[in-house]
């Protein structure tokens, strides 16, 4: 067997939280991420069918059994992440139950997976409908993005146009636009239900006064959909208390939609 601390799985999975904390995004235990693994990659670092401990999930991931995921783990700092990866992570399989998590490497001290474990599956087979490559689930609270959640309203056109008309890339970047959820209690399964609903839409969804998801087929989609929010919300907050004198209008954005070729919601500019 090859050192799974080697795999360039688990090196992008440990440089990537390091990443978003140094962009302190997760203070904390704050934030998680959840990426599937292909199968026989992992049989090069693990065997698969030593199970170490299972973990009931308390909900039905079903359409996900066989599935293998490396998860970030309950209470577990994203500032520690890269130092000891097998304490701060967990590789977990899906049972044929779909209802229990088969642990096949990690959590050492014998913790278990995020208490946002609900939202992240539910996002997995909700966005594994709509585009079967995607494989990364990210949770994080960047902090210009959620210091707009407090001065402009959360609302899902409002918000996303606000963003989109801070930088230039941003409807090229996320032309879908970004689900927004009011405040709800974190880490149960009706966050995790109505987190998966907004994902059938969108590639991102804020929590209300909480933080915000994105997803994507790999670790940099996530990580970029959610930076380039973040970068869009900076602005508008370093500006927001300003007279507005230059804006990109919503033709110009209209323009910049079709040179590029993305397919963008139409209903949430004002044409
Ligand atoms: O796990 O971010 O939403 C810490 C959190 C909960
Ligand atoms: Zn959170």
């Amino acid at each position: 067997m090859r050192n799974i601390l080697q795999a360039p799985f688990m090196k992008e999975f440990c440089a990537t939280a390091a990443n978003m904390y140094r962009l302190g995004w997760d203070e904390r235990n704050g934030g998680n991420i959840s990426v599937m693994l292909d199968g026989g990659e992992v049989g090069k670092y693990l065997d698969p069918s030593r199970v170490i401990r299972t973990i009931p999930t308390g909900f039905d991931a079903k359409p996900l059994a066989g599935k293998i995921f490396l998860v970030t783990g309950t209470g577990k700092y994203f500032k520690n992440v890269a130092r000891d990866p097998e304490t701060n992570l967990g590789i977990i399989r899906i049972a044929a139950d779909g209802t229990t998590a088969e642990l096949l490497w990690g959590y050492k001290d014998g913790s278990r997976f995020t208490s946002e474990l609900p939202a992240h599956l539910m996002s997995h087979m909700a966005r594994r409908e709509v585009d079967p490559s995607n494989r990364v689930v990210m949770h994080c609270h960047p902090t210009y993005t959620l210091a707009m959640n407090y001065v402009h309203p959360l609302d899902e056109k409002q918000f996303t146009h606000t963003l989109w008309e801070m930088c230039t890339e941003c409807i090229v970047v996320f032309p879908d636009g970004i689900g927004v959820l009011p405040w709800m209690l974190c880490g149960t399964n009706e966050i995790g239900e109505a987190t998966a609903e907004k994902m059938k839409e969108f590639r991102l969804v804020v929590w209300g006064m909480h933080g915000i998801y994105g997803v994507g087929k790999d670790l940099d989609e996530a990580f970029g959909l959610i930076e380039t929010v973040e970068k869009a919300a900076q602005i508008y907050m370093l500006t927001a208390h300003l007279p507005r004198l230059n804006t990109i209008k919503d033709d110009e954005l209209k323009t910049l939609a079709e040179a590029f070729g993305v397919n963008y919601r139409k209903d949430f500019l004002n044409l």
